[in-house]
């Protein structure tokens, strides 16, 4: 049986982990909910970018692109869209390229280039995720995201609901994942509720981002499953 493994911060990440193993990066609030919500909804492509600096450039060499992401949670100056899952609909990003960059989740997805593949995971893609996991037989490794350098709860729940679906044998830390998952679960009474306990959540609660809370906690509402081809810069639908 293949097996999981996970890193509560990409920092985390020792030489050769992911080395012929397929990479799940995970920003739960909000970085890889809102990349998988632009994709259901018809975005051509997304190319993360670590800094705001190097997204204007491209997004200006890249005619016809939307420029996006957030800093403190916010939308910088200049960009077309924010960092909430709700801005990405068909209307506003159907048929387009997203430059994007945010605080954590871009420069995770960059860190986990040396995978064989790099998927996006969230909880509302975590049905379809695990189907193409499973298909596809490798050994997994999830990289949460964090927050400014530290271990966020909702990144080790969604981490955790994977393990679940998924049934591979667990590494320690993968194995933790899922007791944090459940254990929040339990004590919260529900998914919502525990990522709603998480300090990002309530950050993001504080600046009038509960409905994008409450998105990211839709389990399965998602079909597709975005791949980053760190050779070319792009996440597209596999
Ligand atoms: O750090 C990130 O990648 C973001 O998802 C953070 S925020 O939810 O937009 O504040």
């Amino acid at each position: 049986m293949a097996r999981v493994d996970a890193v509560s911060l990409p920092d985390h990440l020792v030489d050769d982990q992911l080395r012929g193993k397929i990479a799940v990066v995970i920003d739960i609030l909000r970085a890889t909910t809102t990349i998988v919500e632009a994709l259901d909804n018809g975005a051509k492509c997304i190319i993360p970018v670590a800094s705001v600096d190097g997204a204007r450039v491209i997004a200006h060499d890249r005619k016809g692109s939307i420029l996006c992401g957030e800093r403190g949670g916010m939308k910088p100056e200049g960009f077309e869209l924010g960092n909430s899952p709700l801005e990405y609909s068909h209307s506003a990003v159907g048929g387009n390229d997203c430059v994007l960059t945010t605080t954590n989740g871009t420069r995770a997805l960059h860190m986990a280039t040396q995978a064989d593949e790099v998927l996006i995971g969230s909880i509302t893609n975590v049905d379809v995720l695990c189907a193409w996991i499973r298909q596809d037989g490798r050994d997994v490794v999830l990289v949460c995201s964090g927050t400014d350098g530290c271990v966020s709860l909702e990144d080790c729940v969604g981490a955790g609901a994977i393990v679940d679906r998924l049934g591979y044998n667990a590494t320690d830390c993968a194995s933790m994942m899922w007791h944090s998952m459940q254990g929040a679960m339990d004590r919260f009474g529900g998914i919502r509720y525990a990522v709603e306990s998480s300090f990002h959540a309530k950050r993001l609660i504080k600046l009038g981002f509960e409905d994008d809370v409450a998105f990211a906690c839709n389990a399965g509402s998602s079909s597709v499953v975005p791949v980053f081809d760190s050779c070319i810069g792009e996440i597209r639908v596999d």
